[in-house]
């Protein structure tokens, strides 16, 4: 498992090579100018990656999480933020491929694979982030319609994306009353709000999605009624993987970052690399990092394998993750000295993303109470 075939390294060296010709050149500038870069996101699809766990019937790359964690991880080498937004469009293109009909799968998924369509995952609600199963948002039959009511707060790509996977309540209180719904953009009564100002992650738009009676066909359920929780959260697993597989890979290049500029950087007459306390500081860091991806990668093959304990790794895997990226990040940050805290160099921003990985696809505190009740029991 962990000396890759030659298929695999060839899919980490596409996803490498695709972030460091069109991700990492461009990623200061994005993120200074809240630019989306739906043609390069366009280009990530010509390549498979709108698509990597879709089956190949409808236009998907099949391939597996592990393939998945590492190509986020070389994604996130070029620019934390796009990676994460691919993952995202991938968690929910994955959720319609899963659990879709044929027709809705034939119907949605191929533009989604390619990404020539962009898609959004719609749970959190202004009143419901971490206690997701309280959300209100409301869905109620009218003959062969479902008409639409509630807001859905912090949307990625929201105002972008074509396709929005909306979880709302079709039944009674709790995660059992909750349905999964393809809301497409151009639905009448679907609007947008602004789009927010936030500390990263500038090269995505984050937006409230807003549903005032807005009418889908009641052909765009998902599953059946009462099963959009379960479709909520079965996404989020591999999810949770990605989000962490990108705080790997952005905090891998701010610590290049950092050996680099310890290389050049000469003080009380030595280079900085030589001294051993921030070899040391460097060997750690190093640690941290390989720790994290060999968690992630056993994650992800439990999640590959079905395993029983698939959402606990998962959890584990979120959490230790993002946490070990954000502080090798922040690490790499400090060795730069006054330098790391200049744009140009690039390693505040990277600082800057990964720091929301901790807060969403559930927060890290939400991760330890999944692990703690597969400890005690619920
Ligand atoms: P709250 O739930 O209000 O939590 C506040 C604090 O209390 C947190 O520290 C939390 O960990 C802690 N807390 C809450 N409950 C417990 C508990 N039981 N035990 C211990 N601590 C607890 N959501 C989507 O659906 N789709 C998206 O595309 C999306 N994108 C996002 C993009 C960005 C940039 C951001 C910031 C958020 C995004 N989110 C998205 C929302 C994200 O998932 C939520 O912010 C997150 O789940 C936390 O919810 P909350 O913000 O309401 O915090
Ligand atoms: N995988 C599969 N199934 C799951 C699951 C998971 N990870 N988590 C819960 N379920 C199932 C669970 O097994 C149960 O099924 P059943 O009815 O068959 O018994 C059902 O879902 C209800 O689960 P719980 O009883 O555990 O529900 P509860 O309300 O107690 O809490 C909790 C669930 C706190 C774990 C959940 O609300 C949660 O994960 N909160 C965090 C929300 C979150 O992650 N938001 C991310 C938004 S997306 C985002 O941020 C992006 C950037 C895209």
């Amino acid at each position: 498992m962990f000396t890759l075939s030659d298929d695999e390294q060839a899919i980490v060296e596409t996803a490498r090579d695709f972030a460091l010709e069109f991700l990492a050149p461009n990623a200061i500038e994005w993120d200074q100018n809240k630019h989306f870069p739906t043609d390069v996101l366009r280009k990530a699809g010509a390549l498979g990656m709108g698509g990597i766990y879709i089956r190949e019937e409808v236009g998907g790359s099949e391939l597996t999480r592990l393939d998945a964690v590492r190509i986020f991880e070389q994604l996130a080498y070029g620019c934390p933020t796009i990676s994460a937004y691919i993952s995202i469009h991938n968690m929910a293109t994955w959720m319609i491929d899963k659990f879709g009909s044929d027709e809705q799968r034939h119907e949605w998924v191929p533009a989604l694979a390619s990404m020539e369509h962009l898609a959004s995952y719609c749970l959190t609600e202004p009143g419901a982030g971490s206690d997701a199963a309280a959300l209100s948002t409301k869905a109620v039959r009218h003959e062969d319609e479902y008409v639409l009511n509630g807001v859905k707060q912090f949307i990625s790509g929201a105002g972008s994306a074509d396709v929005y996977v909306v979880m709302a309540r079709t039944g009674d209180a709790g995660p059992k009353g909750i349905s999964a719904f393809i809301v497409p953009k151009d639905t009448p009564g679907l609007s947008f709000g602004a789009n927010e100002k936030k500390m990263g992650w500038n090269a995505q738009p984050t937006r409230q999605v807003i549903m005032e009676d807005a009418r889908i066909p009641a052909a765009n359920l998902i599953g059946s009624e009462g099963n959009g929780f379960r479709i909520a959260m079965a996404g989020l697993n591999g999810g949770r993987l990605n989000i962490a597989a990108a705080s790997v890979g952005g905090a891998h290049a701010a610590f290049d970052k950092a050996v680099s500029y310890l290389a050049e950087r000469k003080a009380f007459g030595a280079r900085l690399l030589d001294s051993q306390a921030l070899q040391f500081k460097l060997a750690d860091m190093r640690t941290e990092l390989e720790a994290a991806r060999t968690l992630l990668w056993r994650a992800a093959a439990a999640l590959d394998a079905g395993d029983a304990d698939v959402v606990e790794l998962c959890a584990m895997a979120k959490r230790f993750g993002t946490d070990g990226g954000f502080n090798v990040a922040n690490d790499a940050l400090q060795l730069l000295g006054g330098y790391g805290y200049l744009a140009e160099y690039g390693v505040e921003k990277i600082v800057r993303d990964l720091r929301v990985h901790q807060i969403l696809e559930g927060t890290n505190e939400i991760m330890r109470v999944v692990i703690a009740r597969s400890i005690v029991g619920s």
